[in-house]
């Protein structure tokens, strides 16, 4: 298996920690810079991560963590958890969004109806999220608390979320920062 993306990006590393030490290649991509032509040979979605495997190419990391789940026969999610996931994309969609147009040069907090738009789903997703974390919903090291856990430390490291009200979220970083792999894969260490 080759698994394709980047150091950063959270949906890569959330794959990355589902792998854990089973044997795979990994290659990053600069996928904005010098390797935007490798990136749109490869997906027409133009996004990270992709999983080769044998013939076949996946894409999106909620497609792989199925793909992953079936090949290496382990329990599919319950709905409850595929709706956490939900909150979970819902929620890191929109701070991407958010950092990118940061990145243009546009004032995120300009009350523009699109940032505004983002401001909010954040604002209800993380509460949610918040809400099951309180009642142990991530203290397990399964899927979901890999997805939480890549959310949380990703959006305390680009500024993107005030986490102070949100003891749970930051509870679950405490927990799980230990777990195999998480130290390897912290974006921090992505030049
Ligand atoms: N739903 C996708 C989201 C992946 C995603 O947004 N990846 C970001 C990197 S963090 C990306 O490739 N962004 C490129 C872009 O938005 O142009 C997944 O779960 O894999």
């Amino acid at each position: 298996m080759k698994l394709i993306g980047s150091g950063t990006s959270p949906y890569v590393r959330r794959t990355r920690l589902l792998l854990g030490d089973r044997p795979y290649e990994f290659e990053s991509l600069d996928i904005y810079g010098a390797d935007r032509d490798a990136l749109r040979a490869r997906n027409p979605a133009l996004k990270i991560p992709m999983l080769v495997d044998g013939g076949r190419t996946l894409y999106d990391s909620r497609v792989i963590a199925r793909y992953l789940s079936d090949k290496f026969e382990h329990a599919p999610l319950s709905w409850d958890q595929e709706n956490l996931l939900t909150l979970v994309d819902a929620a890191n969609d929109s701070m991407v969004a958010l950092v990118l147009s940061h990145k243009s040069g546009l004032d995120i907090h300009d009350g523009a109806t699109f940032h505004e738009l983002q401001h909010e789903r954040i604002a209800r997703a993380m509460t949610a999220l918040e809400d099951v974390a309180a009642d142990g919903a991530f203290d397990a090291w399964d899927y979901p608390a890999i997805c939480v856990y890549c959310l949380v430390d990703w959006a305390e490291m680009r500024e993107m979320f005030d986490f102070a009200e949100h003891a749970a979220l930051r509870g679950v970083r405490e927990r799980h920062r230990g777990q195999p792999m998480v130290a390897e894969t912290d974006p921090r260490r992505a030049g």
